[in-house]
């Protein structure tokens, strides 16, 4: 096969390049390791920033996304004995909106597959090659055990964080960031009405908690446990007797309404960064360049804001032989890939409890000082509901 771009993955930053690139006549063909239905089917981040909507919008991905999405103001930060709002809207003129990875997904699977892209699914063994040179290319073995070879003039690693792209760049050009957390997200997936009109982050003794949702009938809602936590060890009934003491702030006569389970998953925590994000012919985007903790909802729109920079810079080198843009990209992208970072360490670090009585005295005063001063909640308000494309 040969094509202009070559892109392994078909998580939301894949999808969504293949979809840009097409806007500007490029053409690529995406390479997946799991199924069609495994793609559509995973759950996984929920929120959406500003202008990642006004991105998908733009690009006639806004239909469903503005009937079926919720759109929120703000947040509720809370911790026992209280529970504060922040309006993102009155604080920073910006809100988000609750539209899960899985519909995105839905959403860009639907308008390349209308669009006729080439999206090789289930394929095994994909290696990248040449990308030091202009004419890098893409092996693979496909789902009926042919060996593919792509020959591509660009190839771009949207392969996430398990994905063999970022380890083409070679090790003595590359630096890598880490930091992991003593704790993980059990996550589930409930068949009920959202006990909440925006999402509830919660600072407790036992751990945090977030209560988040998906639509009008289905709550998403988030535990601390444990690293290593194993999901058996975790009944339905010990999920909602957990969820009730944590996200219940003891005023109002609030409750948490439970309901059937549909899913449930242990997620790790983790920040990571790859510089540089690009080498040669060899771009990386989303999760595969980075990771933070889902903590502050920014995975998802990092991924997003990374190709909405690199398909422009790809059009410019390729199409106009201007390499300008390609150049400059690494760096563009990781300014917003620290803050993102910074941002979600800090928000990970504010909430989760450590069983440091030191540390949750600074958490509870540092969540008193966001939740009742304007400067303090401004900063909060501006990171979450991101900031716009062009920072
Ligand atoms: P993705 O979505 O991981 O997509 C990468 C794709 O590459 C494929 N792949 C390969 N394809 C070909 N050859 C190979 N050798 C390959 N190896 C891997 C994979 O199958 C996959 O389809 O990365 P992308 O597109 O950069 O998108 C990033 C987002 O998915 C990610 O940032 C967020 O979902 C992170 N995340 C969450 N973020 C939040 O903000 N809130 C959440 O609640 C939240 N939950 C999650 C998450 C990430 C998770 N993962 C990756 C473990 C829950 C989970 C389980
Ligand atoms: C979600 O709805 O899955 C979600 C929302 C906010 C987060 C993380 C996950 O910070």
């Amino acid at each position: 096969m040969r094509t202009q771009v070559a892109i392994v993955g078909a998580g939301p930053s894949g999808l969504l390049l293949s979809h840009l690139l097409a806007a500007h006549d490029i053409e690529s063909v995406v390479v997946e390791t799991r199924s069609r239905a495994h793609v559509l089917g995973r759950v996984r981040a929920g929120i959406l920033e500003h202008s990642s909507v006004e991105l998908l919008t733009a690009h006639g991905l806004g239909q469903r996304l503005t009937e079926e999405g919720l759109r929120h103001r703000g947040i509720h930060l809370q911790w026992p004995g209280e529970r504060h709002r922040l309006d993102f809207v009155e604080l920073v003129g910006r809100g988000v909106w609750v539209y899960g990875q899985t519909e995105v997904t839905k959403d860009l699977v639907a308008a390349r597959e209308r669009a006729g892209q080439q999206l090789v699914y289930e394929v095994t063994d994909t290696e990248v090659h040449d990308v030091d040179t202009d004419r890098p290319y893409v092996t693979c073995v496909d789902a009926d055990g042919v060996a593919q070879r792509i020959d591509a003039e660009a190839v771009v690693g949207c392969d996430g964080s398990f994905g063999p792209s970022r380890h083409a760049v070679p090790e003595a050009a590359r630096r890598t960031w880490e930091r992991t957390y003593p704790y993980a997200w059990l996550g589930v997936l409930a068949d009920v009405a959202p006990s909440t009109d925006e999402l509830i982050y919660a600072w407790h003794p036992d751990g945090f908690a977030l209560h988040s949702m998906r639509s009008p009938t289905v709550s998403r809602l988030y535990l601390q446990v444990p690293q290593g936590e194993r999901v058996e060890d975790w009944s339905d009934d010990r999920i909602w007797t957990a969820l009730a003491a944590r996200l219940g702030h003891g005023q109002d006569g609030w409750t948490l309404n439970p309901g059937p389970i549909r899913e449930k998953s242990v997620l790790p925590m983790r920040s990571f960064v790859q510089s540089p994000m690009r080498y040669g012919r060899l771009f990386l985007a989303g999760d595969a360049a980075h990771i933070v903790p889902p903590t502050g909802a920014k995975g998802l729109n990092l991924a997003m804001a990374d190709v909405a920079l690199l398909a422009p810079a790809l059009a410019a080198l390729l199409l106009r032989k201007d390499g300008a843009l390609a150049d400059a990209y690494s760096a563009t992208a990781l300014r917003r890939v620290w803050r993102s970072t910074h941002f979600s360490w800090w928000m990970t670090t504010m909430l989760h409890h450590n069983g440091d009585p030191f540390d949750a005295e600074l958490q509870l005063s540092q969540l008193r000082w966001v939740a009742t001063s304007q400067a303090g909640a401004r900063g909060l308000a501006e990171n979450y509901a991101g900031l716009p494309l062009d920072w």
